[in-house]
């Protein structure tokens, strides 16, 4: 199968020790795929690492957000869709959490004609009481908040690995840029406040998103504050 009409966009802040091991995986799994690593200004050698793969496949590209004015997972999200030239897309986390695997599938189902697809994830290993009840509350809410707007839900309302069309992301953008909440982590969360309620919406389920491996978490607890901003706006 062919993969030249999907760019994978990877949000990025200090991943050296994941970025490589993701690309290459990417790479050879699926032929033909595009990459963007939207990158906040990394200190540490993931720009190197990428700017390598990059050298000897053009179909990889090294967005270096390290001079702009805001910085945050969402706004780079949004940046790397802006440049996308392929039909689809897909957003996944740079540090191995989103199976490799499950893209295939994803691509699959925006090719049967989906216009959203998310990676739902069933079980969560090795994460604290604290992470697993703020998770639990801020999905519930989530799932709270939509009901009485009427907007559509999914199971995963946080999950930060999906698929979209891209032309249907690109209009999102245009039509309410200002409604995202930049420097939020549920940049799927804002689509699925703006898009239509008629919007074809699939779910893939997938067994297992381990605790990360390698390299630093980013999360923090005032993430927790993007996303009521990001459910109330
Ligand atoms: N461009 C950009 N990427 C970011 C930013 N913050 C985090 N990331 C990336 O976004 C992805 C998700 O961040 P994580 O730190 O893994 O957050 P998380 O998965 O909620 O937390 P853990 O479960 O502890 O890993 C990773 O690829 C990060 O490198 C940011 O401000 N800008
Ligand atoms: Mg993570």
């Amino acid at each position: 199968m062919e993969y030249s009409d999907l760019t994978v966009v990877i949000p990025t802040l200090n991943e050296e020790k994941n970025i490589g091991l993701l690309m290459g995986k990417l790479q050879d799994s699926y032929k033909g795929i595009n990459i963007i690593v939207s990158d906040d200004g990394s200190s540490d050698g993931t720009k190197g690492i990428v700017n390598k793969f990059a050298k000897d496949n053009g179909r990889i590209m090294f967005l270096d957000r390290s001079l702009d004015m805001i910085h945050g997972l969402t706004i780079s999200v949004i940046d790397a869709a802006e440049l996308t030239k392929t039909r689809y897309l897909v957003v996944m986390d740079g540090d191995m959490q989103h199976p490799a695997e499950v893209v295939e599938k994803i691509y699959k189902s925006l090719l049967e004609g989906n216009d959203i697809v998310v990676g739902v994830r069933k079980k969560v290993e090795k994460w604290g009481i604290w992470r697993h009840l703020i998770s639990i509350s801020a999905s519930s809410l989530s799932h709270l908040v939509f009901k009485l707007r009427r907007k559509r839900t999914v199971s995963d309302m946080l999950s930060g690995f999906f698929g979209i069309k891209t032309a249907l992301f690109k209009d999102i953008i245009k039509n309410n840029k200002s409604s995202f909440v930049f420097k939020g982590y549920k940049v799927l969360i804002d689509i699925l406040r703006n898009v239509n309620n008629n919007a074809k919406i699939a779910e893939i389920p997938y067994v297992t998103f381990h605790e990360r491996t390698l390299g630093k978490s980013k999360f923090r607890y005032s993430l927790v504050l993007n996303l009521i901003e990001s459910l109330l706006k």
